[in-house]
């Protein structure tokens, strides 16, 4: 037997970040070398996601265990992929795929599926004494993202009354990484600071962001663009990027219904992303619209497509072939990349080399419910990846990718390079 041989892989149940069940896999190898990775799960799915496998017993974590996927693992995919070399990550996941049968990963659980072919590669990294992000992008693997931190939370990962998901900022003229965390940080807490003078309250949403209700989602802008120029940092160096995670707001009759009752036709709603990109430093708007609103993306695209990333989640769901159709069809112009929506590390690359052939630029993404799992950020850093996000700089899942991140800029000193710059 070979030392990189996988030998055995086994799986349990952890909590992640909102305290729901989900799965960290472990992978050993012949020579007793080990990979352990764990999911995330999110709360604003897409509907062409990969199935996420839970128990639906009512009587154990309301449904949501995931000892099904568990036992997945241990026995159905832990013997499939004995014998086969950690480094052949593509046998390893199409063997998977092929296990599992379905369209959607369904049967064996996308959960399941993933948590092994993280830990695969975290063990072949491993056995190299490499770190993943070196073993995943060989010695040209030196860019850091620039992070796009979630300083302000709504939709459905707060309770508050904002629409919109997700306001981020985004340090692109920053002088590196560590200067943009630096940066991304103090406007946090100067943001914190105003919404508290202001009466507003401070507690955080399910990704670190502040989440308050407010007048309206114009005034969450406002209050963002304050905090940027009180916290003493040039409005040059900082951008904001918005997740409309729209998909939320769509109704039967093919309306935009927001939280505070307002209703918008797809025309309207694309007026409206228009004058906030010329009202706000907007540099980008992920899912602006619904996951099935084909002909508004293209409006959307013609429209604000040459001025601004416009950036398809669920309508892409980092999903090759709904890719390939929006390069075909002439939506957006970027794509968010989450592992979990597709299932496989191969996939995952398969997805990034169409994004970057096309000239679709491309965001690491984490999810809503985290775990302390850093792999986004290696794979971010192995890819020179353009953006990460993985919410505020604030709650320990969160700042473990930053952290990372972090770290690898150190470990690469002066070799590393940041977002655009050379
Ligand atoms: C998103 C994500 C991550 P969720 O919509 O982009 O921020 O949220 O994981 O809930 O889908
Ligand atoms: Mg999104």
């Amino acid at each position: 037997m070979n030392k990189v041989q996988i030998s055995r892989t086994c799986a349990k149940e952890i909590l992640d970040s909102r305290g729901n069940p989900t799965l960290e896999a472990t992978v050993i190898l012949s020579d007793g070398t080990v990979g352990v990775a764990s999911v995330p799960s999110g709360a604003s799915k897409g509907i062409y996601e990969a199935h996420e496998r839970r128990d639906g017993d009512p009587l154990r974590f309301g449904g949501k265990g995931v000892l099904d996927a568990v036992c997945n693992v241990g026995k159905l995919i832990s013997p499939a992929i004995s014998g086969i070399s950690a480094t052949e990550q593509a046998e390893i996941d199409n063997t998977m795929i092929e296990l599992d049968g379905s369209s959607d990963k369904s049967d064996l659980g996308a959960n399941a599926i993933l948590a092994v072919s993280l830990a695969t590669a975290r063990a072949a990294a491993n056995f190299y004494h490499m770190p993943i992000y070196r073993y995943l992008g060989g010695i040209n693997a030196s860019r850091l993202p620039v992070p796009m931190m979630n300083i302000l939370n709504g939709g459905a990962h707060a309770s508050n009354n904002v629409d919109i998901q997700e306001f981020m900022i985004a340090p692109t003229g920053a002088d590196s990484f560590s200067d943009a965390m630096r940066i991304g940080s103090e406007i946090y807490h100067k943001l914190g600071e105003i919404l508290l003078e202001r009466g507003y309250g401070t507690t955080v949403g399910d990704e670190g962001g502040y989440a308050p209700s407010l007048d309206s989602d114009e005034e969450a802008l406002d209050l963002i663009c304050e905090a940027i120029e009180k916290s003493g940092n040039s409005r040059e160096k900082v951008q904001i990027a918005l997740d409309a995670a729209a998909s939320e707001w769509y109704t039967e009759d093919g309306k935009y219904k927001l939280g505070r009752g307002d209703v918008f036709t797809g025309d309207e709603l694309i007026e409206r992303w228009k004058n906030l990109v010329n009202s706000y430093p907007i540099f980008s708007i992920e899912d602006a619209l619904d996951q099935e609103d084909y002909e508004g993306w293209k409006k959307l695209t013609r429209e604000l497509g040459d001025k601004i990333m416009l950036v398809g989640d669920d309508l892409f769901v980092t999903n090759s072939k709904r890719l390939w159709d929006g390069i075909s069809g002439g939506y957006e112009n970027s794509i968010l990349i989450k592992p979990n929506q597709i299932g496989t590390l191969t996939e995952v690359l398969d997805v990034i080399e169409l994004a970057k052939r096309s000239n679709y630029k491309f965001i690491i993404s984490h999810r809503s419910g985290e775990t302390e799992d850093t792999t986004i950020a290696d794979l971010a850093v192995s890819l020179n990846a353009p953006y990460i996000k993985s919410g505020a700089p604030c709650r320990g899942e969160r700042v473990a990718k930053y952290n990372r991140l972090l770290r690898i800029e150190a470990s690469l000193n002066s070799y590393a390079k940041y977002g655009d710059r050379n």
